[in-house]
């Protein structure tokens, strides 16, 4: 990677005849399979399977994207652009090979190619196994980011962790109870990694700091691991850029300790190497729930591990390019994602204080220069915290940094941090003691964001509503005593490559004839979709677009049918909401609004039913595995379905289904097959929601609060084309208050909602008592507001039920929303953050 090396060695010309381009006709592509299937497989046309047919197809494209990543990163060395590194602890990349296909405008020709060799395209795809390093929309983020940083030719890497097992596997047992089973994702060999045993770092744990008279530490003993690189090529859309994700594997600096070894003592020689390994072997499944890492060493130590290998990685190849250090923030800028990676602001003062012996205040220049940080979520308990005893244990030379920077670090360049927030509220103590970065108590935490939130160059939310929130709640203080300069927005996005080309290609088709336009050209300046608009008024564009949405829902009902063995009622609408699941994003509402429905429905007469519109209703999602009552809420919905689904009177007019396993590759089924899809989260709770986007793109309409990215879906599609219901979020504090200290019964509040509850525990779906824990989060307290928002929201149903009567005006709607999408892009997202934080250009490999 220097690049400062002679090349090449020995006769150019012979290189230049053995250097491969991308093969793009056919029968180079089937050649070129039929060579992987022989030498990389060691396999045969007599005995190859589906499974070998795909990965010697992968093989093929690997090739080419390897072709284009050292293009790529031979470019970026030589031209030397200031780059821009991803930090997040999750990319939930799902599938590969399609999107390469797709990105490199080679599926038709692949298709010919494997039909010639007598496979099925589809079938391959379906051999793939989904990359799943990440819990829900913040490791999606991440991989839309990528997508679109690679598209629009910024110069931008990703780092993570290779976790052995991803996000766990969900099933469902005969008593709808989620059961986890682990996820051997690299079991049979992945295609879309390169492994870098030659790029490793050693990373150190434990041990004691010791401090020197000229300010800087010693940090020595404990143990040491090693990181090693693992390279994921992320090519663009139509483009030769190909950026990078690397992820590191924890390995034993050693293999295991000899001297154990040689005195008998196999146990303790071994225990070691496995407590190394044992630091990438998992993806942590919780999110927003911090209580369940509390005190989880392991979980800092990923965190750590990656943080450090991550930025050692960063600082050498900054210093390839031979600049003196005061010129990093020049070159590097850091996103952190979220405060998981927040370790990188005393690991940066480590590294500049202790090894390149800055003084402390020209270190702090610099890290504050060239950090970002991203929050995701206002909620408390998902506040990052940690134990100062288990800080100074693991990682004492950073607790004593962190220290350093409560009480020395220059702040606005004039004073200390605590002296000068003193200075300018005096005598205002418990301000002081709610802006420190150690919060009392025992013990002692350390909170990351407030970290996170001075060591940063600017902070960001990631919608309007929830950059606001973040303001006036959690970083109030903050805001006061620096200014608001500091805090921004950028709204999320999604990449339209994979979330409408890729999961709807027949839509994704229509839309480029209509336009007369080619998919390389609009997919990349998704604002075109606006000249969609005018042909909501023709008859026969209406047509395609509801023809293309009735066949994306047999394509899901085909879906359940081969993997659940259900029918589904394609008539139907349909209605979904697919994500993981909380209290706050109330899949609790929708069920007890199901339950509402199918009571209704029973009370009405044969000719009264006849006027109903038939409805599926489609839940998925993974519940965290020590989350009691949203593994209630599965279970609450996965009994209601059995018997529902059972009742003849009504099963022609309301089914639900719970999918087990939800993962990207479910989502790309479900989302183009919507009619409807629900984000419902208490107003103030949901950041933004990125699967509202998708759904919106993909012409279904949006049921939801006045909460998070809503809100500008709604601006931008127009308030007529969305469902909206519920309180605002001005008025969930004084609600809760009301709940809190002047309870009314559910019965009083609100009689429908009071009569769901009853038929549930009366138990119309098995042992009543069961769900006592679930209802009573409702009846005592009602933290997320369900009785306030249940009668609305049914309101609300009600209205898409009567708009759905007119099929024209509702295709009319779909076809609008898609066409007011554009600005969604996580193309508009990544070119913000390029220009208004990070200072990155564009540049094109040639
Ligand atoms: C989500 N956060 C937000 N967190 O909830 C969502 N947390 O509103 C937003 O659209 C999305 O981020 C992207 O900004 C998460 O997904 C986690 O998954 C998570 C994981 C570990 C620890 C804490």
């Amino acid at each position: 990677e220097s690049g400062k090396e002679k090349w090449p060695r020995g006769e150019e010309k012979v290189w230049k005849e053995g250097t491969r381009g991308v093969d793009t006709d056919v029968t180079s592509i089937t050649k070129s399979i039929v060579n992987h299937v022989q030498t990389s497989l060691a396999r045969q046309a007599y005995n190859l399977d589906d499974l070998g047919a795909y990965q010697a197809a992968a093989l093929s494209v690997r090739d080419d994207l390897i072709v284009n990543w050292n293009d790529t990163q031979l470019f970026y060395t030589k031209k030397a652009p200031k780059r821009a590194y991803y930090l997040s602890l999750e990319f939930l990349m799902g599938r590969t090979f399609d999107n390469a296909l797709l990105n490199l405008g080679l599926k038709d020709q692949y298709r010919e190619g494997i039909t010639k060799l007598g496979f099925n395209m589809e079938d391959l795809l379906e051999q793939e196994r989904d990359a799943g390093l990440g819990n829900g929309g913040l490791g999606r983020l991440a991989a839309c980011y990528l997508d679109s940083s690679a598209s629009q030719e910024l110069p931008v890497w990703g780092y993570g962790l290779r976790y052995k097992y991803g996000i766990f596997q969900q099933h469902i047992s005969p008593e709808g109870q989620q059961l986890e089973g682990p996820d051997p994702w690299l079991e049979s060999q992945n295609p879309w990694e390169l492994p870098r045993i030659d790029v490793n770092y050693e990373v150190r744990f434990y041990g004691t700091a010791e401090r020197l008279e000229d300010g800087r530490a010693i940090w020595h003993g404990g143990q040491e691991v090693l990181a090693v690189a693992y390279d994921v090529m992320v090519p663009g859309c139509y483009t030769k850029n190909t950026n990078n994700l690397r992820l590191w594997e924890s390995k034993p600096k050693r293999g295991f300790d000899l001297m154990s070894f040689n005195a008998g003592d196999y146990e303790h020689a071994v225990e070691s190497s496995n407590s190394a390994a044992a630091i990438t072997s998992v993806l942590y499944p919780n999110d927003h729930t911090t209580c369940m890492f509390l005190g989880k060493e392991l979980r800092l130590k990923q965190q750590y591990f990656w943080t450090a290998a991550s930025l050692a990685d960063i600082v050498r190849r900054f210093k390839n390019i031979g600049k003196p250090i005061t010129e990093f923030p020049d070159y590097v800028a850091i996103q952190l994602n979220d405060t998981h990676p927040t370790l990188a602001i005393p690991e940066l003062m480590r590294i500049l204080v202790d090894e390149e012996e800055l003084p402390w205040g020209q270190a702090w220049k610099i890290v504050t220069n060239t950090v970002f940080y991203t929050n995701h979520t206002v909620l408390p308990e998902a506040l990052e915290k940690w134990p100062v005893p288990l800080m100074e244990n693991l990682l004492p030379r950073h607790m004593q940094i962190i220290y350093d920077i409560n009480l020395y670090v220059f702040h606005c360049h004039t004073m200390f941090f605590l002296q000068a927030v003193e200075r300018k509220y005096p005598g205002d103590r418990e301000r002081l003691a709610r802006m420190s970065l150690i919060e009392e108590g025992y013990p002692k935490q350390v909170r990351m964001a407030h970290l996170a939130c001075i060591g940063y160059r600017k902070v960001n939310g990631v919608a309007e509503l929830h950059s606001e929130l973040v303001k006036t709640t959690i970083l109030k203080d903050f805001v006061e005593f620096e200014g608001p300069s500091k805090f921004s927005n950028v709204t999320n996005g999604i990449t339209p490559r994979r979330w409408l080309d890729q999961c709807n290609p027949e839509l994704s088709a229509l839309i480029s004839k209509t336009l007369k336009v080619d998919k390389s050209v609009w997919l990349k300046n998704l604002d075109m979709l606006k000249k969609l608009l005018p042909f909501a008024e023709d008859a026969a564009f209406r047509k395609e677009w509801a023809a293309i949405k009735q066949r994306n829902k047999e394509r899901l009902a085909h879906h359940v049918q081969t993997t659940l063995g259900l029918t589904v009622n394609t008539n139907a609408m349909f209605d979904v909401q697919i994500k993981r699941l909380h209290e706050y994003k109330r899949q609790t509402l929708n069920i007890l609004g199901v339950i509402h429905r199918y009571l209704a429905l029973k009370q009405m007469s044969a000719a009264e039913r006849k006027k109903v519109n038939p409805r599926v209703v489609f839940f998925a999602g993974k519940a965290a595995p020590g989350y009691y009552i949203a593994k209630l809420t599965i279970r609450l919905i996965v009994n209601a379905a059995r018997i529902i689904n059972a009742d003849p009177e009504t099963r022609d007019l309301l089914t639900v289904y719970f999918l087990p396993d939800y993962s990207v590759s479910l989502a790309e089924v479900l989302i183009p097959s919507s009619d409807i899809s629900q984000h419902i989260s208490t107003a103030g709770t949901e950041a933004s929601g990125t699967s509202n986007m998708k759904f919106c793109l993909n012409g279904g309409l949006l049921v939801g609060t006045v909460d998070g990215a809503n809100i500008e879906i709604a601006e931008a599609v127009g308030e007529n084309n969305v469902f909206f219901f519920g309180h605002l979020t001005p008025a969930v504090e004084d609600l809760r208050y009301q709940h809190t200290y002047h309870p009314v019964p559910v019965e009083e509040k609100c009689p429908a909602l009071a009569k769901v509850l009853d038929a549930v525990s009366g138990g119309i779906f098995g042992d009543g008592s069961v769900y006592d824990p679930l209802l009573n989060t409702i009846r005592q307290g009602d933290y997320y507001l369900i009785t306030e928002d249940f009668d609305s929201y049914i309101g609300a149903l009600a209205m898409v039920d009567e708009a759905y009567l007119n099929k024209d005006e509702w295709i009319k709607k779909s076809i609008r929303t898609t066409a007011n999408m554009g600005i969604f892009s996580s193309d508009r997202a990544i070119l913000e953050y390029a220009e208004s934080f990070w200072n990155i250009e564009p540049i094109k490999v040639t």
